[in-house]
């Protein structure tokens, strides 16, 4: 598969990547990251990114403007998007050859060809693994895309998933002379409004006796503290250390749903991503319900899978 997708890289002119929609550091740092290791090795082909840029990560770069009309004799990349309803710009599917990178469950093999590998931190890490083998030459601007996507997906090397591989892969892309001090200014500063958004979720934490930790946010307290879905859904992360909470949920609502992140120290949550039209991984998953009134719902069912669970 990966010699076939090398083969298919080298034989196509034009190829645009895509990633899922509402994009984070990992996704939007394997587009770019492939997109400039491709261009420093081949610099007659055409390679552009697509998508909407989450405002938070604009310091990453800039998307394309692509033509629907480029796409019947493109080749398109699709990275970190495990199912086909959450690719941003519908129109990646009408490729000429279309072609799926992603380290999430495989749920829908929506490409004809596919390298899938949950055993991966991060698309990004995926990505640098194959350009090594591919014997690709990685050029420092690609490098400081790729580690911004690792270090996203990781959670600054914490999160499980993190692996020896992963120590490897920072390390070369460190020793690329990548500016660490730039992009962690760039991703962890934090305006004065969200701060104090922040104070608010760590005051309204409540933890069921199952250890089921969640925070809901009204739109009226989004509005209040000035603070956009996107976000305010970084904050899920802001009360991972609750002790007694295995697993935590931060519910945000728009105008016309409620989306919830899900996290978790061990019981398996994207089962029940699922049954609220939503997935993810095992311990990282997203789900969209209604209505406000519906939180309780979602509750029962992760008190259920906490109560099978125990350290
Ligand atoms: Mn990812």
């Amino acid at each position: 598969m990966k010699e076939q997708i090398k083969q298919m890289i080298e034989a196509a002119d034009t190829i645009i990547i895509h990633r899922h929609e509402r994009p984070d550091p990992d996704a939007l740092g394997s587009q770019f990251g492939l997109q400039l290791t491709l261009q420093h090795q081949f610099p007659s082909k055409t390679v552009l990114t697509v998508g909407e840029m989450a405002t938070s990560l604009s310091f990453m770069g800039e998307l394309d403007q692509v033509d629907d009309e480029l796409y019947k004799e493109a080749l398109v990349v699709i990275l970190d998007t495990a199912n086909q309803a959450r690719i941003d710009g519908k129109v990646a599917m009408t490729g000429k050859d279309v072609i799926k990178i992603d380290h999430h469950p495989d749920e829908d093999p929506y490409a004809p060809v596919q390298l899938v590998d949950t055993t991966m931190s991060s698309t990004s890490e995926l990505l640098v693994h194959l350009l090594n083998e591919w014997g690709y030459e990685i050029p420092t601007s690609a490098a400081i895309q790729f580690y911004a996507g690792i270090v996203g997906d990781t959670g600054r090397f914490q999160f499980r998933g993190t692996t020896k591989r992963t120590f490897e892969v920072a390390a070369q892309l460190i020793d690329a002379g990548i500016d660490t001090d730039w992009l962690y200014r760039n991703m962890y500063e934090t305006e004065l409004a969200a701060l104090h958004l922040q104070g608010y979720v760590l005051q309204h934490i409540q933890l069921t006796d199952q250890g089921v930790g969640y925070v809901v946010l009204t739109q009226d307290t989004l509005k209040q503290f000035g603070a956009t879905v996107e976000q305010a859904s970084l904050l899920v992360n802001s009360f991972a250390g609750l002790k007694g909470m295995k697993c935590w949920a931060l519910f945000l609502e728009t105008d016309t749903e409620v989306r919830v992140r899900i996290r978790s120290k061990g019981p398996v949550i994207n089962e029940v991503a699922k049954e609220f039209n939503g997935g993810g991984h095992p311990m990282a998953s997203g789900a969209t319900i209604g209505q406000l009134s519906e939180v309780e719902r979602v509750i029962r069912r992760l008190d259920e899978v906490a109560a099978n669970f125990q350290f």
